[in-house]
């Protein structure tokens, strides 16, 4: 089978959008950090509609800080890659073509550098995940004991990390009387803008405090909420979505039709008419943060460890069972006693459409995905929420619930006994935490000591430890299924 490209983009079947631009007039306006399947699904698509009203200045330069996979599934497509939204039966594809290059750091960081220090890019946008902030969970400060960041601080001829690399270019830029450019994290870290810039800057201050203080002065760095569920690709949806095409295209993403995007109206210089495109620009994106993080992604995470432990593949089987669907309800009603919702956000429909699109079978979104780097992702998502009720003398069975499964998961060991690997940048320690403990209630003390995790107030509160050992040795003896149903 032929593979996606310019050459067959005229194949394809009528009902498939393809760009209706001309690509080679397109600039290179972005430069993006990560480029994985939600960059894909998320800000590109936003982008390519701003190059189809005619602004043609918002290509993209995609970076991969790891492997090659992308460049090497995008490369022979010319960049171009399918949008597959699945809404149970429903299926709308839209080929993307906002995606120029894809430059992968580790084969050539001095491309990466010259991309991010060209004249004409004006907005980077990074996806790297929670961990490649290099940021402690806890504190949010940077990790200089981290290989890559201690390599980056030792020089930046080949920048290793994100906040590596935008000092490095920043400082061409300074030193060519250029502009700086407007960074823009969309990672579900609290505080995102702010984080990157305290990284960005404690960075530079190393090198050079006059870089450092322009940074301060020129750079932005705006918060951001982003959502959109975007499952990873399986070797089934390229199959299927390419049979539909009638050619291969190794590089497509699927996802849910919902969209989101609000940034704080804090630019450094150009950008596409964001609010046209249907971005949200605000003053105050705490509020909208604090909701997705606690309500969705605090949800989520819960779904994840309790049906990675029971069996369950997917959220949407694990909200078919009722019970399942109370735990949610009660860990949104803890959370939503903390928010200060925006205006113009109702929490009461708000939550009604999270279940419906957790209930979008079409996306087959795994348990096992979101339980990914959860050391990286408590904090925000259930912890914060916690400590807050906490300070005002309520208790959290359901979120207590959601951080016990996480402990549970830590053992490495499912409930039909089955070993597993745990994937977390901290899996060394809480593995090492676990390792001479002989009850649950050791097992909690041992992890709620982990100050990277737990803040020391958090760690301290006797009522939430308590809740914890409660539901972990209920985890251990009866299963996540069975003691959900305690609730
Ligand atoms: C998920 C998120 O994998 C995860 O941790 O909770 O990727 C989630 O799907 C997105 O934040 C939705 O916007």
């Amino acid at each position: 089978m032929q593979r996606l490209s310019t050459a067959t983009l005229d194949s394809l079947p009528n009902d498939v959008v393809r760009p209706a631009y001309d690509r080679a007039e397109v600039r290179q306006g972005v430069v993006h950090l990560g480029i994985g399947a939600f960059h894909r699904a998320h800000q590109a698509a936003i982008f390519d509609a701003a190059l189809s009203s005619g602004d043609l200045r918002w290509g993209i330069t995609g970076v991969s800080l790891r492997s090659g996979g992308v460049r090497d599934q995008l490369a022979p497509q010319d960049g171009l890659y399918s949008l597959v939204v699945r809404d149970g039966e429903a299926q709308h594809i839209r080929v993307i073509g906002a995606v120029d290059t894809v430059l992968v750091a580790p084969e050539n960081p001095v491309a990466v550098v010259d991309s991010l220090a060209a004249a004409d890019t004006h907005i980077v946008t990074l996806t790297v995940t929670e961990k490649g902030y290099k940021l402690d969970p806890a504190t949010g400060r940077l990790r200089e004991d981290d290989a890559d960041v201690a390599a980056d601080l030792e020089s930046l001829d080949a920048p290793r990390t994100a906040p590596g690399f935008l000092v490095a270019a920043l400082a061409r830029r300074k030193a060519a009387g250029l502009p700086p450019f407007t960074a823009i994290s969309c990672d579900n870290l609290p505080h995102n803008g702010q984080r990157l810039r305290m990284a960005v800057l404690t960075m530079a201050q190393v090198y050079d405090a006059e870089l450092a203080r322009w940074i301060e002065a020129e750079c932005a760095f705006p918060q951001t909420m982003v959502d959109r569920i975007v499952p990873a690709t399986t070797s089934p949806d390229v199959a299927s979505v390419s049979d539909t095409l009638g050619v291969e295209d190794c590089g497509m993403v699927k996802t849910e039709p919902f969209l989101q995007w609000v940034i704080e109206d804090h630019f450094a210089g150009e950008r596409p008419d964001f609010a046209s495109l249907g971005v949200q620009l605000t003053d105050s994106v705490p509020p909208w943060e604090d909701a997705k993080l606690r309500l969705l992604n605090g949800a989520h995470s819960g779904l994840a460890y309790l049906g990675g432990l029971a069996g369950v593949d997917y959220i949407h089987q694990m909200v078919a069972h009722p019970e399942v669907r109370g735990f949610v309800e009660r860990l949104w009603d803890e959370a939503q006693a903390t928010l200060s919702p925006p205006p113009g956000l109702d929490i009461r429909s708000y939550r009604n459409e999270l279940m419906r699109r957790f209930e979008n079978s079409a996306l087959q979104h795994r348990t096992r995905q979101i339980a990914m780097d959860g050391s990286q992702k408590l904090p925000q998502r259930l912890l914060a929420t916690i400590a807050a009720r906490s300070e005002e003398g309520f208790t959290s069975p359901a979120l207590s619930l959601a951080v016990a499964a996480w402990m549970r998961w830590q053992s490495g060991i499912d409930d039909a006994d089955e070993p597993f690997v745990v994937d977390d940048p901290l899996a060394g320690q809480t593995a090492a935490a676990l390792k001479d403990c002989s009850d649950s209630a050791e097992r909690v003390r041992a992890l709620l000591a982990i100050g990277a995790i737990f803040p020391a107030s958090l760690a301290a509160d006797t009522h939430f430890e308590r809740a914890l050992i409660s539901w972990l040795s209920l985890l251990e003896q009866k299963g996540a299924l069975a003691t959900i149903a305690e609730l």
